[in-house]
């Protein structure tokens, strides 16, 4: 066996018996899909994710990608390349595209389900594999000549990258001080230097195309002084498909890293050995918009990878944890010469596993809520309408899955998933000690964990007027008054009212700084001082609600009778989850509710010596 243990079984009990997403199939968008059809697709990704994806995981860890500086080009390891090549012949990309672009048509609560199973099998596959999404909104977006590039890139899998941070521009993403300088033709010369660039070279496809943000002479500061340019490896020839000269854009250094090591992150200079030529997207200087369609996927995308992470590590500690034998049950503790255990006997080893199990399932299902209303606004798209409350609670989400997933994910997968297999996790032999090294990146990456704070509570909530916040809060509220569950869980349903008055009660102080500062400027670090808790407080309380909607159909399940035996361990399992989640996890929103009402500026007042 290989290392990753996908969960199959609990994606497809979110997806058609949660979110019950086979009521969307077979009409709108999707007319093309049945539920057969989607569950064979799951396995046939499964089958893949587990076999040829998985394989060159540890692999490509021990023998990262070669740089050869002198040519500006990377060797990739050979069996990486099998991986990949096993995934774009495959051709499952194409669930995400439009059918209008060579896509299938599928809802994006089953692509997202795909996804997790490539991400938590091998993460810089799914990476690498990006060109044709960035293809498909390269052709939403750009030229009608833009269109025929995009179409190019898709037909012959060119790789793909969205560059934006320079060395004084990271999180200050408008601080990019890379040019873009207007020809007579037309055309832009893009000059400066970028860096951590995720797939910036690497020798498994014949083209790579850069989105980059640059700023054309003259324009003004910021983010919005910036705009976007298509800036190929080589240049193409739209009308015969043929490549043309090497564009101006050399990768000159591919930075050693901490983990996710087959992931190329590469500086890229521009414009140093001849021009590297740049085409305006859409014609239009609308950059940092056109990146945020990128940015939004990439965001879910980490999220995903991080909780798919954690869900491997959890499943490989719990089969550890089942075999390993270590001690005598606690209640014979004192008797020298009772039998030893396996250390699921354990009551500490219970909590560690129950924890983790709690929050891989419940983040998956964040993960799938997310991708529902991704679908809502899909078929409302379809419809030629919109959907601005899906939308809107989508971007809301976006933040938690992102922030809160990979800092959750991160913490556990030390914490527990490699503590539960004792000094043995610490070793090689086991994969738990490359997923915390490959998944610390999530939070790191696509936006800090303070920035996904910040974004959530500006922009998504007070930006808002709070409206998609309280969309979801009112639905939270009456499954909390609700009779789900049938008096089963009514203890727990109780727990998450309570939970969701705290996490109230750190907003409301948060909203009143954030207008107070409008006369006293420095109320704001008082916000600032609170947003990533906030964030990690939020995505608990939707976690354990979803908890408790698992638990809900697990129990009508159960009460159904003809249950097989694996069902009812697996059902008994769900409700076990939202239980212990709602014991454990949730009572202590009252302490960061506390401790946000008590926030003083005593910390901002320090002066940086003492620190
Ligand atoms: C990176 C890549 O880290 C890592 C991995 C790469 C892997 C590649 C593979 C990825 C797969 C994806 C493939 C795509 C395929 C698609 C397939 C489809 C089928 N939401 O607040 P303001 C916009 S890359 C939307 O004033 P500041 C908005 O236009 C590096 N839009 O910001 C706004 O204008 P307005 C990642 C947003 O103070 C404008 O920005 N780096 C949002 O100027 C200005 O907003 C980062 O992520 C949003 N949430 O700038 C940087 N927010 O307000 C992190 C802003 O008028 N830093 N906009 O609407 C930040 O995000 C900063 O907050 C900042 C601040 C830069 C936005
Ligand atoms: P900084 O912005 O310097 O942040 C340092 C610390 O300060 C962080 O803890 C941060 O949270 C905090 N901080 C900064 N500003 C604030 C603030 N306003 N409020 C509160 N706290 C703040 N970029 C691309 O463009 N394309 C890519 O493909 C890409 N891939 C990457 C791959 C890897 C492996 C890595 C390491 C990075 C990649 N990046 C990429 C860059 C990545 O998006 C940035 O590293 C990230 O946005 C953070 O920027 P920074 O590293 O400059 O950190």
């Amino acid at each position: 066996m290989g290392h990753y243990k996908s969960n199959l079984r609990d994606l497809e009990f979110n997806l058609f018996e949660v979110f019950r997403r086979q009521d969307l199939l077979g009409s709108g968008p999707y007319a093309e899909l049945d539920e057969e059809t989607a569950r064979s697709i799951l396995d046939e990704v499964n089958r893949l994710a587990e076999g040829p994806i998985a394989d060159s995981f540890e692999d490509a860890d021990r023998h990262p990608p070669k740089f050869d500086p002198a040519a500006g080009n990377v060797e990739m390891p050979e069996g990486f390349k099998k991986s990949y090549k096993a995934w774009m012949d495959a051709e499952w990309y194409r669930l995400d595209l439009k059918p209008e672009f060579g896509g299938s048509g599928a809802p994006r609560s089953l692509t997202w389900a795909v996804s997790e199973q490539v991400l938590g099998a091998n993460p810089a596959v799914y990476m690498f594999s990006s060109g044709p999404g960035f293809a498909q909104i390269l052709w939403h977006i750009g030229t009608p000549e833009q269109k025929k590039f995009a179409e190019l890139a898709l037909e012959r899998q060119w790789g793909a990258t969205m560059v934006l941070t320079e060395p004084d521009a990271g999180s200050d993403v408008g601080a990019g001080r890379a040019k873009a300088v207007q020809q007579p033709d037309g055309t832009w010369h893009i000059e400066g230097v970028k860096r951590f660039i995720t797939s910036a070279e690497h020798d498994m496809s014949e083209n790579i195309f850069h989105l980059v943000l640059a700023r054309p002479e003259g324009a003004g500061p910021g983010t919005k002084g910036l705009s976007m340019f298509l800036v190929p490896k080589y240049l193409v020839d739209v009308e015969t498909g043929e490549l043309g000269e090497r564009n101006g854009a050399y990768v000159t250094n591919v930075e050693k890293k901490m983990g996710l090591k087959v992931s190329t992150t590469c500086e890229l200079t521009f414009g140093e050995k001849h021009p590297a030529i740049g085409h305006l997207v859409g014609d239009v200087h609308e950059g940092i918009k056109q990146m945020f369609l990128v940015i939004e996927y990439a965001r879910m995308m980490v999220g995903t990878k991080a909780i798919a992470t954690l869900s491997t590590g959890y499943l490989n500690a719990l089969e550890y944890a089942k075999e390993r034998v270590q001690g005598a049950d606690m209640t014979q503790m004192a008797d020298k010469t009772a039998p030893r255990v396996t250390i699921t006997h354990h009551p500490d080893v219970r909590r560690s596993l129950m924890t983790q199990k709690a929050y891989a399932e419940g983040m998956r299902a964040l993960v799938l809520l997310t991708a529902s209303y991704q679908d809502a606004v899909q078929i409302a798209e379809h419809e030629g309408r919109k959907d601005e409350q899906a939308e809107k609670i989508n971007d809301l989400l976006l933040p938690i899955v992102k922030g809160f997933g990979s800092e959750r994910a991160y913490a556990l997968l030390g914490a527990e998933s490699l503590q539960t297999l004792g000094g043995s996790g610490f070793l090689q032999d086991y994969p738990i000690e490359q997923y915390i090294r490959d998944s610390k990146i999530d939070t790191l990456y696509e936006g800090t964990t303070a920035i996904q704070g910040q974004d959530l509570f500006f922009r998504k909530i007070l930006r808002d007027n709070g409206e998609a916040l309280k969309v979801l809060a009112d639905e939270i509220k009456a499954f909390a008054a609700s009779e789900a569950g049938n008096g089963r869980l009514k203890n727990e349903r109780a727990m998450l009212g309570r939970a969701l008055e705290d996490v109230q009660g750190i907003l409301t102080p948060m909203v009143g700084w954030a207008l107070g500062s409008m006369e006293n400027p420095k109320e704001l670090y008082r916000v600032g001082l609170n947003t990533s808790r906030l964030l990690l407080a939020l995505g608990d309380l939707i976690v354990g609600w979803l908890l408790l909607r698992q638990a809900e159909v697990a129990l009508t399940a159960l009460g159904g009778g003809d249950v097989s035996d694996s069902d009812k361990a697996f059902y008994n399992g769900k409700f076990a989850a939202a239980q212990f989640f709602c014991q454990t996890v949730l009572p202590r929103l009252a302490s960061d509710r506390a401790i946000t009402e008590a926030t003083t500026l005593d910390v901002m007042d320090l002066p940086e010596e003492s620190f």
